[in-house]
């Protein structure tokens, strides 16, 4: 059972005609992948579990001082092939080709699947493990709406899980580390000429929003200077992200807009953006946030509009365990380097001792169809994080 094997099986699930895939948390297409987990890990041995929270670890061996490796299934809207199950099918093709050897775990070892890590459906990245350890209070994971206005609770439910039983996860307890291989989002490995790299850190992050209000009216018959149009404002905050992020070297995206009415002839009464923003430490993130928030508010009181503002949610900086990092490091002989994607592993790291792996990505291209790893590459991380889970289990 090789990792590409694996992944083949994945290929038409979530698949959209754009060549891309959208696999959004409890959708058909996750719902799906969770059988393909259950069905692969129960035919390797594995007890498959799955707790209030939806995350899904298959185990070999109970108890405390266990081993976590794994990723998650779900994608962006859109997304590549690789970010999240490639380190599901690499877990799994691991522990198959540890089991052939005739190797056995000196600890419990669990595969996970979390449910969720990119938020593409309830616009908060990592709601499974941020549940599971706590990080986030489930009466408000549990209320968060889709884009069709279904909360997270009624979505738990149609799908037959009990929205009661969400929040801190009993297996935590047991868990004393986890190791994360991930598709590099960038392109730092090629040109260092290595397959796999180990992380040092992630960069503190935060999605915030901004409701920009202003007055519906007619766009043939309302004079330019009557106008009250909320567009304007968020076209300076667009071109304010760019510009305080490119001046920084930093990082800030709006990705996501909603017009209402949404109407060809019609003056917009309300935008709502998103902005995802990433900065090198905590205080550069607030400040580049506040000077984008600066700039949207500045616009919309010239333009007569209104700009509303919630941070909904943000993630600190996050360095990997140093003694962790260094062990897989030299295990590897592989290059440590940062980055600037969120991931589970960054959310378990304030918990437990924390490592990932990252598979070179040829072109660097991420959260978009066109994201790759060579199979050779791909073959080399199944073999590092075989390695590693030799090493600590
Ligand atoms: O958005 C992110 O950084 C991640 O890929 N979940
Ligand atoms: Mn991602
Ligand atoms: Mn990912």
């Amino acid at each position: 059972m090789s990792t590409t094997d694996l992944l083949a099986d994945l290929e038409t699930i979530g698949r959209t005609p754009g060549g891309g895939y959208t696999r959004l948390a409890w959708d058909p297409a996750t719902m799906a992948l969770r059988e393909w987990f259950a069905g692969q890990a129960a035919a390797l041995g594995l007890e498959v579990t799955e707790d209030g929270n939806g995350n899904q670890i298959a185990w070999w061996g109970t108890g405390p001082d266990a081993l976590l490796v794994g990723s998650h299934l779900d994608s962006v809207p859109e997304g590549g092939p690789l970010d999240g199950p490639l380190g599901v099918a690499s877990a799994l093709a691991a522990v198959a080709g540890l089991k052939a050897s005739g190797w056995t775990p000196s600890r419990p070892l669990g595969v996970v699947n979390f449910t969720d890590e990119e938020g593409g459906r309830f616009g908060i990245a990592c709601l499974g493990s941020r549940l599971a350890t706590g990080a986030i209070d489930p009466a408000i994971a549990l209320a968060l709406r889709d884009d069709s206005g279904t909360t997270l609770a009624e979505v738990m439910q149609a799908q037959g899980r009990d929205p009661r039983a969400a929040g801190p996860s009993a297996w935590l307890a047991d868990v004393s580390s986890y190791v994360e291989l991930h598709v590099e989002q960038g392109r730092w490995l090629a040109p260092h000429d290595a397959p796999v790299g180990v992380a040092s850190a992630i960069w503190p992050h935060g999605r915030y929003r901004f409701d920009f209000c202003g007055e519906g009216n007619h766009a043939g018959a309302t004079a330019m200077a009557d106008r009250h149009d909320p567009m304007l404002a968020y076209a300076a905050t667009v071109l304010a992200a760019r510009d305080l992020a490119t001046a920084t070297d930093q990082r800030a995206t709006l990705g996501r807009v909603r017009v209402e009415p949404g109407s060809t002839n019609s003056i917009p009464s309300r935008v709502t953006a998103w902005l995802d923003a990433r900065a090198f430490d905590h205080v550069a993130l607030t400040t580049m946030v506040a000077g984008i928030r600066a700039r949207a508010e500045a616009a919309a009181a010239s333009d007569g509009t209104t700009v509303g503002f919630t941070a909904e949610s943000e993630s600190d900086a996050v360095t990997f365990d140093p003694a962790l990092r260094h062990r897989l490091a030299a295990l590897l002989d592989a290059p440590v380097l940062a980055t600037g994607a969120g991931h589970d592993a960054g959310i378990l790291a304030a918990r437990v001792p924390t490592a990932m792996l990252f598979v070179r990505n040829p072109t660097g291209v991420s959260h978009a169809p066109q994201e790759s790893a060579e199979p050779e590459d791909i073959e080399a991380g199944t073999v590092a994080l075989s390695k590693v889970i030799e090493e600590l289990a």
